[in-house]
This record gives C-alpha cells, structure tokens and sequence, in this order.
C-alpha cells in the first residue's frame, strides 16, 4: 500500500507541486488571446481591454502567496539542497519583482481605467487604453528572467524528498545488500517514499515509524552516498550529502555478517569514519545484521570491532538483529530512539 501523501508545513514537494508559475510568453499569449474585440461602446471596450490585460497579468502571478510563503518557511536543511542549484539572493529579488509588478500593474490599472472613463471620444479612449496596456505588459516583462528562476525553482522544490527535518530521524548507511532496505520495510508503515536526490543519480529513501500515536520517527536511506569515501563524491553529491546534517538525526550503520557479505567485515566498518564527517558527528549506532545466516567468524570479528569502537568512543553503541523481522529490526529502532531522542 502506498501511502497518501498528506498535507503538511514542511513538506516543500506537496506544496511546489500545487504551485504553478507560468513564463512571462505564456501570461503573453493568454492576454492575446483573450483580447476584447468588440463592446456596446468605445468606454466599455477600451476599458474592457485594459482590464482584460490587468486581470490576466495579476492572475497569472498569483503564485506569488503561495510561494513567498513556502520560501519563507522553508528548513535549512532543504535550503543547503536549494542552493546547490540556486543564488538565495536571486530567489529574493525574484519575488520581489514579482510582488512590486503586482502593485505597479494595479496602479496603473486603476489609474487608465480612470482616464478612459474622462476620454473625449473613441481615439483617446483607444490611446490611453493602449499606454496603460502597453505599461502593464512593460512592468510585467521586467520581471521576464524573475518567472524563469521561479518556475525551476517550484520544479526544483517538487522534488524534494518527503524528509521532516524536525522529526527525530534515523539515517542508515552500510555497504550494498546489508539489509538497509529490508530494515526500513520492517519497520515502516508503509511503502519507504522514494524520490531522487538533487542532481545526483542517487535516490532517496524515507520510511516513517509510529511507535504510538504521539512519537513518529522516519528512517532515511541514501543507498550509494553515505557508503562512499569523500573524494569518490562529485561536489553536488557532498552538497547533497551535507545537508543531512540539519537533521535531527542519528546514523545506523549495518554491518553485513552473513557468508555472502559483499566486503570484508573490517570495511564494512570503515565507513564509520566517513559517516562522522559526513553528518558533522552526529552519534552513529551499529547495527550487526543478519544474525540468522551469520558466519560464526565473521560475527565475532564484527563484535571485537564494534565493541572496541565503542571503548574508543567512535559509536555510540551497537546491537546484533536481523533486519528481516520485524521484532528484531523495530527493538532496535526502539532502542536508539529511547537512548537519542527520548526526554
Ligand atoms: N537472512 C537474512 N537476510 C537478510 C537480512 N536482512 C537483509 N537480508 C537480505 O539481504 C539482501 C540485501 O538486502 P537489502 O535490504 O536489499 O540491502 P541494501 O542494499 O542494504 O538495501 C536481501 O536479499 C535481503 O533479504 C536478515 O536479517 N537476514
Ligand atoms: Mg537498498
């Protein structure tokens, strides 16, 4: 079962995906389009056109409320993604060339609608109609290259994973096939909601836990970014990276002791260090997995190493499970979340 997507402040990509934000030639061709040709007589005509012009400009620029409100709420965490792609300050000052059209466009509508009704006959009235037309377009035309950064903006901001950055989040990482996917279909409520990352060719996995009705926590995977050393990683993809960081998060590191493990247990374990850097030290917890099928050596080597990593103080603890049950994937949840984010 898929889950609904719900409704809520944070999620940027329900809301962008209900905001439209047209080019400056599609408001264009709409006004052509619509143009009055004919009336009961010359006030009402010209006046009709000019309102005609107003009424589409400032419709079509409507988004700017919905927009201005979800840039202004928007988390650091999808900030540091919006800025891989974008200059906050164009983002700005694109709004406000949007906002200023909007009271300029409405002015000069008030102010012609004025002065045809005073013309003296079908000429003037057809002159002042066409000035203040010909101003509103020229108003909305400088805010031409302000609807282009906008649109992909709102494109940019549709695709933004189903992450809440205030709620308490478990971020797994380990090496390919350690049980990551399976631990989050363990213990999720639904299918995990998958989206691309931000330029990257990596997708971003987030399953939301209910432990009752009040505690929610989601459990996110990054499967081929957390895993890597930093070099490997294109600058998009550390930038990607970094912004996990603004998480209220915790790292979950599986360890894969199963005879088919697809790397030694000791680099398996390497992956520790580039989590610490990657998520400025957030506490990083190790999950030894696939208990069930383990090779006895492996099993022990992974207990020494963990064990001796959490003397040294690099984990904060760890716990042997198989991701594949349920019970035991959601005891370790549990205990993360009593031990992280428990008050
Ligand atoms: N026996 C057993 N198999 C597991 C367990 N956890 C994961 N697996 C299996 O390991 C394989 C890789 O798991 P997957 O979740 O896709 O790994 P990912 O690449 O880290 O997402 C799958 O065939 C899983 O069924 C476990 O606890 N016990
Ligand atoms: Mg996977």
């Amino acid at each position: 079962m898929i889950e609904k997507e719900k409704k809520t402040v944070w999620d940027p990509a329900y809301i962008a995906k209900r905001i439209h934000v047209p080019t400056y030639d599609e408001i264009l061709e709409k006004i052509k389009g619509r143009y009055p040709r004919r009336s009961k007589d010359y006030i009402t005509l010209e006046i009709s056109r000019l309102e005609s012009t107003y009424n589409i400009a400032y419709n079509k620029t409507n988004f700017i409320v919905e927009l201005s409100k979800l840039v202004d709420g928007l988390d650091e965490f999808f900030w540091d993604l919006v800025r891989i792609e974008f200059n906050e300050d164009d983002i700005r000052s694109s709004l406000r060339c949007i906002k200023k059209a909007r009271r300029l466009m409405r002015k000069f509508w008030e102010r012609y609608r004025f002065q045809i009704l005073g013309a003296e006959g079908p000429g003037e009235a057809r002159r002042i109609s066409k000035e203040g037309r010909g101003r509103i377009l020229s108003t909305l035309k400088r805010c031409r290259s302000a609807l282009a950064i906008l649109r992909s903006l709102v494109i940019f901001l549709s695709k933004m994973p189903a992450i809440d950055p205030k709620m308490p989040t478990i971020i797994v990482s380990g090496a390919p096939s350690t049980g990551k996917s399976t631990l989050i279909r363990s213990v999720s409520r639904a299918q995990p909601r998958v989206s691309p990352y931000p330029f990257t060719t990596k997708e971003i996995k987030v399953g939301h836990i209910s432990l009752n009705d009040n505690i929610k926590i989601q459990i996110v995977d990054t499967p081929g970014l957390l895993d890597r050393p930093p070099e490997d990683m294109n600058p998009i993809e550390q930038k990607a990276v970094a912004a996990l960081r603004r998480l209220q998060g915790t790292a979950l590191l599986l360890i894969d002791v199963s005879p088919s493990a697809t790397l030694p247990i000791d680099s398996q374990f390497k992956i520790i260090d580039y989590l610490k850097s990657y998520l400025s030290n957030k506490p990083v917890y190790v999950g030894i997995n696939k208990v069930d099928i383990a090779d006895k050596d492996f099993l022990q080597l992974a207990e020494e190493i963990a064990k001796e990593r959490k003397n040294i103080g690099d984990i904060k603890d760890y716990f042997k499970l198989k991701a594949i049950e349920k019970e035991s994937a959601m005891s370790v949840i549990l205990k993360i979340y009593n031990n992280e984010f428990k008050n």
